[in-house]
């Protein structure tokens, strides 16, 4: 029987987030070697191809044109710079390039055409291929697959109740409509969220429900940590505490068992120690590079000094996963935090705090 459930109620994956840390970690660490190579941690390279200027009002994002952030905005990079960078990302150890485009869809054109020869260009280089280029129509993840890509990352962000406090330009099922377009082609699934935007524990349980659902479950779950980036709405939200990271990682990786758990942004502001409680509790893959799509990064040199501290290998490109065994879902309390959001929403009031700096800091 597999260990793969689509069935998780919200109950209890909030009851898994907050058993006993121990406990909590002890499980996700057995089911992690049940399914894969404790050492071995995918890496991914971050490229912003298209930067800033998106017309889309995601609260957290600094590349929305309607915020006053100070990122440099770019137009599409060629395809000869794209491949310089992958040449770069591939002898840092990176298996996998993942294209960023400030968009919020895809549009068939000349522009297209570029990135799906990016997609052709890098594929040569025997490296995974990633993009997360907004809503894509089922023709368009086809002729993406038909390029080689191998991942495509579209991230449902939160649940879908608090969805629409955090973007009023699009639907949460629109979200699922382009996962399912991925779907239908054989390009993989990323998608995860992010934490620190103010919601609720219900629903960071709540988009665990959705992505646990999806069937078959996403191969790649990335979980960030906000970067309150200033200028955005969501500039002056608390980071959050290095223990919701762990125990985020740890009940992605209990209901997604096969997926490859990723840590994602927020990265800087943790700890060495952090990020190895974060490994042992299940995540396998990270973006490395020293830039995220517009945010600063750990150092590459950095993170090969953390993998060798810890002993872990970079995983090569084109790698599978092993197969699903059984094991038996836990069973713990449950409490809930209740929390107001500290910000009001798209589309509303934003209080500007002219001190604030670009923070991520996840607290002890
Ligand atoms: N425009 C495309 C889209 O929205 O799908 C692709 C790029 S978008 C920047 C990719 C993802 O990055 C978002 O869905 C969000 O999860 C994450 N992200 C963006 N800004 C972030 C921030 N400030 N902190 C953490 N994650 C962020
Ligand atoms: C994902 O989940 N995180 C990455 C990637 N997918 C595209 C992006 C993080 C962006 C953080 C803010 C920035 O650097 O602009
Ligand atoms: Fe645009 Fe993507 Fe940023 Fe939303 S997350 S504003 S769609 S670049």
């Amino acid at each position: 029987m597999s260990e793969v459930r689509h069935d998780w109620i919200k109950e209890d994956i909030l009851a898994i987030y907050n058993r006993p840390l121990m406990e909590l970690l002890y499980d996700a660490a057995t089911i992690h070697r049940r399914h894969h190579d404790p050492n071995t941690v995918q890496v991914s390279t971050l490229l912003s191809i298209k930067t800033g200027g998106c017309p889309e009002d995601c609260g957290y994002c600094p590349q929305a044109a309607r915020y006053h952030t100070e990122i440099e905005g770019n137009d599409l990079m060629t395809v000869s710079h794209v491949k310089a960078q992958a040449l770069r990302a591939k002898a840092s150890g990176s298996s996998r390039v993942c294209m960023g485009a400030a968009w919020r869809n895809v549009k068939d054109g000349p522009e297209f055409d570029q990135v799906l020869e990016m997609v052709r260009t890098i594929n040569k280089l025997d490296m995974e291929v990633c993009c997360t280029l907004g809503m894509l129509t089922e023709n368009q993840a086809k002729r993406l697959a038909e390029a080689g890509l191998y991942a495509y990352n579209h991230n449902l962000d939160t649940s879908e109740d608090y969805y629409k406090d955090v973007i009023s330009t699009r639907a949460f099922q629109d979200r699922l409509d382009t996962i399912d377009n991925v779907r239908k082609s054989n390009v993989t699934v990323c998608s995860g969220g992010i934490i620190g935007m103010g919601e609720k524990l219900e629903d960071r349980a709540g988009m665990l429900v959705a992505l646990a659902s999806l069937n078959p479950q996403p191969e790649s779950v990335p979980i960030n940590a906000l970067v309150a980036v200033e200028g955005t709405p969501m500039e002056n939200m608390d980071p959050i505490p290095i223990w919701d990271m762990i125990r985020m990682v740890a009940t992605t990786r209990i209901v997604m068992p096969e997926t490859q758990v990723r840590l994602s942004a927020g990265r800087t502001q943790m700890s060495r120690e952090g990020q190895a409680m974060c490994f042992f509790a299940g995540a396998n893959s990270i973006f490395a590079g020293d830039k995220l799509l517009t945010t600063p990064n750990p150092d590459v040199n950095e993170d090969m000094e953390m993998f060798k501290l810890l002993g872990l290998n970079p995983q090569k490109p084109f790698t599978k996963i092993s197969q699903p065994k059984t094991v038996e879902a836990s069973e713990s309390q449950f409490t809930s935090l209740d929390e107001k959001p500290k910000w009001s929403g798209p589309g509303h009031k934003i209080e500007r705090n002219e001190d604030a700096k670009q923070k991520v800091k996840l607290t002890d």
